[in-house]
């Protein structure tokens, strides 16, 4: 099935044509309205008449997130103060939040592309979904609540934390659909086993997780430890929340819904707008949003885009999954690798558990890497040579895969913080400014 067939079936052509209108529009809109927009074209020297072919959007500047920060909290609003209905901030811990104002129809904007997504992996009237995103500032929570009620299906607004009272419902309420991020999915694997609840009692088919960057083989586990099917959904505050993106059934790409959000990648070095396929920063443009309208926004999340018809009959581009963010990217003695890489590694490895962080120190001027990773019970209480073998074997498949040799120090188990939200994955030692 699916949501909205008119919209996430359209030919490329309408699909362009469709972009293109109204990419003409909201940049006349922002331009009107946006201070901000106003001064940044005028100064690049931007004459504002119609482009007539989606290439020329090159032509304008990005946003970014630091223009978010300089127009704290209200400046990049574009519409009169009382349209707007409800607010929502980024998770970001350092300095001022970004802050996204929206009016009556991006909510309804937002339930709608949220609503295509759960649909897109079977989320069906009938379905009882246990949303465990955090609600309030967080987008997560709220995002999944709007479009669960769009499709009219069950929502038990369990949000963040309280494992084992979500374990106790999961069971009670009969829970068919998990929506929380992959780190608290597997969390939640962790408990259910804890309490000793068989997992082929429980209810659950399916999840929608997102909100951080998981790995492929990441997935594997989840599927296999909560017995579900696990799909990636991906947004961020400054464009709406979740609902930017998300999988369908054939798990290969997340579809963008591009009548609302324009995608382009860019080489994050020059800016320059690369090809289908080519790896780089993504780039979005907001189409319809009225609140917080975007030009260009650099997310800092490394994709890449596939145009090519999918199986599940949707004609909106797929972006790969994300492999981490532009600030997220170590070099380590000259090698580029993304914590995202290494996860992908260890999963694959028996006996390393998937838990896991990573510990980034400075010796003599040189960065270097520590992964920590959690193996079972009985591994972890046998000989120390036995340790030391699957140390071995861990580093080993890193280096083979990656060629970085870092070190690896095996834990005990459940000595690695759990995460209810967003996993914090690399813990930066370096002190450095
Ligand atoms: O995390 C929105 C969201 C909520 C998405 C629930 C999906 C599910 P922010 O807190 O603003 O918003 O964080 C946005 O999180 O730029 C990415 O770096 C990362 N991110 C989001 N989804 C994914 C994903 C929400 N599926 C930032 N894979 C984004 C990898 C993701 N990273």
């Amino acid at each position: 099935m699916i949501w909205n067939k008119k919209y996430e079936c359209m030919e490329r052509k309408d699909i362009e044509n469709l972009q293109l209108e109204r990419f003409n529009e909201v940049i006349q809109r922002v331009y009107d309205h946006v201070p901000f927009y106003r001064k940044k074209f005028d100064k690049e020297g931007i004459r504002l008449k119609k482009i007539k072919s989606l290439k020329d959007i090159r032509n304008f500047p990005f946003t970014t997130k630091s223009d978010f920060r300089d127009n704290y909290p209200f400046g990049l609003i574009a519409v009169p103060f009382e349209k707007i209905e409800e607010f929502h901030t980024s998770s970001g811990t350092t300095g001022k939040p970004v802050v996204n104002g929206y009016t009556k129809k991006d909510i309804q904007i937002w339930a709608e592309v949220v609503a295509r997504g759960l649909t897109a992996i079977g989320v069906r009237r009938n379905d009882i979904i246990q949303n465990a995103y955090g609600y309030g500032l967080f987008t997560g929570g709220i995002g999944h609540h709007y479009g669960v009620q769009l499709i009219g299906a069950k929502i038990i607004p369990a949000s963040g934390g309280q494992t084992k009272r979500q374990v106790m419902i999961m069971k009670d309420f009969k829970s068919t659909v998990l929506t929380c991020t992959p780190s608290y999915a597997l969390h939640i694997a962790e408990i259910v086993k804890e309490m000793g609840v068989d997992i082929k009692n429980l209810s659950l088919r399916m999840g929608n997780l997102g909100a951080e960057t998981w790995s492929e083989n990441m997935r594997g586990e989840i599927e296999e430890r909560l017995n579900i099917e696990a799909f990636d959904v991906y947004g961020l505050t400054e464009i709406i929340g979740p609902g930017v993106a998300n999988e369908c059934k054939k798990k290969n790409g997340l579809h963008i819904f591009e009548d609302h959000f324009l995608p382009e990648v860019i080489d994050p070095k020059t800016g320059e707008v690369l090809l289908e396929g080519e790896e780089g920063e993504l780039i979005i443009t907001t189409l319809t949003r009225e609140g917080t309208p975007l030009i260009r926004f650099r997310t800092g999340d490394i994709t890449s885009l596939n145009y090519e018809l999918c199986k599940c009959g949707r004609t909106q581009v797929r972006m790969s999954r994300i492999k981490g963010r532009t600030d997220d990217m170590l070099t380590i003695r000259g090698v580029n690798v993304f914590p995202s890489q290494i996860e992908n590694i260890l999963m694959q490895i028996e006996g390393a558990e998937p838990h896991y962080q990573l510990i980034l120190e400075r010796k003599r001027g040189l960065d270097e890497l520590t992964v920590e990773v959690e193996t079972s019970p009985e591994i972890f209480s046998d000989e120390v040579k036995r340790l030391e073998i699957l140390e071995g074997k861990i580093a080993r498949g890193i280096e083979e895969a990656l060629g970085l040799r870092i070190r690896v120090r095996l834990v005990e188990p459940k000595s690695i913080k759990r995460s209810m939200g967003k996993a914090k994955r690399l813990i930066d030692k370096r002190n450095l400014k």
